[in-house]
């Protein structure tokens, strides 16, 4: 809600522009591996994902007339590290141009995931802040747009303005005009279960900002994830449209594997695997072998996300919670896009 009062602490007439959102995080089933170009985060290819249910990020950004800089508060306590702030500050720009406004934010943002290890999801957070920074100015919120300007953000951002199976097309156009995301499937047309992993592990060496540039300036491996990626793309589009379950797992599945074979022909190379990746996925293929429909996915980190039909979905949890390097198994469905959320403060 765009809300416009005077100031009781001040003597002269202050606008506060404020707003509140909440956004998802989403798991990509068909990645999103390359940009090809950097400054607008335009992609080297589409990607499909479905927005979870479980981790979110709730997020205010109130506008102020009496604000040297922006302030981000995260989870209740000030972030005053240079590079994070200056991409928020970054980001507010875009938003602050186009609204032709010059105020600076406090931007208080609450990340809800059960343990701060391995779900920290660049995608909700710059979705959530889009969408409360976009209200709080007074600009057109449609999804279409917040999806445009959420991609800048974070490229994944762009998927978690909507629930459900979500396609972020890639666009041609040099200005990004054509690259954002679209509903492809609503969250209550197919509930299919997504069990995450929480496996024990060391920090990450490679951020994924920076492995995606490293794989697409170096990789060999990388012009063969390029010639398959929108095949891949055809297949879990046609797997949703169905409600395949199996077609959909194998792809997701294969489309994983290879956007992490890219990573290992990159110079230097880098792995996001850790031994207990591995043990997940060799515990999942066992499952399948066993006759249980069950596929893994990973993203540019340690821990494997599971798919499954939810008959299966208890099973598959056992089975997962009984391997000694899995920390814990946090159960998902489908998840609803960007909300607003109406506060009296
Ligand atoms: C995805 N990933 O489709 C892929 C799969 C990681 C592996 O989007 O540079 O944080 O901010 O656009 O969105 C993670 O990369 O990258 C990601 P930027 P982002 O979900």
């Amino acid at each position: 809600m765009v809300v416009s009062v005077r100031s009781k602490r001040l003597d002269k007439e202050v606008a506060f522009l404020k707003a509140t959102a909440k956004a998802y995080t989403n798991i990509a089933l068909i990645k999103y591996w390359g940009k090809r170009d950097d400054r607008l985060f335009l992609p080297t290819n589409s990607s499909v994902s479905l927005t979870l249910d479980r981790f979110y990020t709730e997020t205010s950004v109130e506008f102020r007339s009496d604000l040297p800089s922006d302030q981000f508060y995260l989870d209740g306590k000030i972030v005053n590290e240079e590079t994070e702030m200056a991409k928020i500050s970054r980001f507010l720009n875009l938003i602050r141009d186009i609204a032709n406004e010059k105020k600076f934010a406090t931007i208080q943002s609450v990340n809800k995931v059960p343990i701060a290890a391995g779900f920290a999801s660049s995608a909700s957070g710059y979705a959530a802040l889009a969408a409360a920074a976009m209200k709080a100015i007074g600009l057109q919120t449609d999804k279409k747009t917040l999806s445009q300007i959420a991609r800048q953000g974070s490229g994944s951002a762009c998927r978690s303005v909507y629930g459900g199976f979500v396609e972020w097309n890639k666009g041609n156009r040099e200005d990004g005009s054509d690259s954002f995301a679209n509903q492809i499937l609503e969250k209550e047309k197919w509930d299919i279960s997504v069990l995450s992993t929480l496996v024990e592990s060391q920090p990450k060496e490679v951020l994924s900002r920076e492995g995606m540039k490293r794989t697409v300036d170096t990789s060999p491996f990388y012009p063969g994830w390029l010639a398959t990626v929108e095949q891949d793309l055809a297949i879990a589009k046609n797997a949703i449209e169905l409600r395949d379950f199996e077609m959909l797992g194998e792809v997701a599945e294969r489309n994983a594997l290879k956007m992490h074979a890219t990573t290992l022909g990159a110079n230097p190379p880098f792995m996001y695997w850790q031994s207990a990746t591995l043990q997940v996925m060799e515990h999942v293929q066992a499952l399948r072998a066993s006759g249980i429909q069950a596929y893994f996915t990973i993203d540019a980190g340690p821990n494997v996300k599971v798919l499954c039909q939810q008959k299966d979905e208890q099973i598959v949890y056992d089975e997962l919670k009984k391997i000694p390097t899995v920390k814990d198994v946090y159960t998902c469905h489908p998840g609803p896009g960007i909300s607003y959320i109406t506060s009296n403060d």
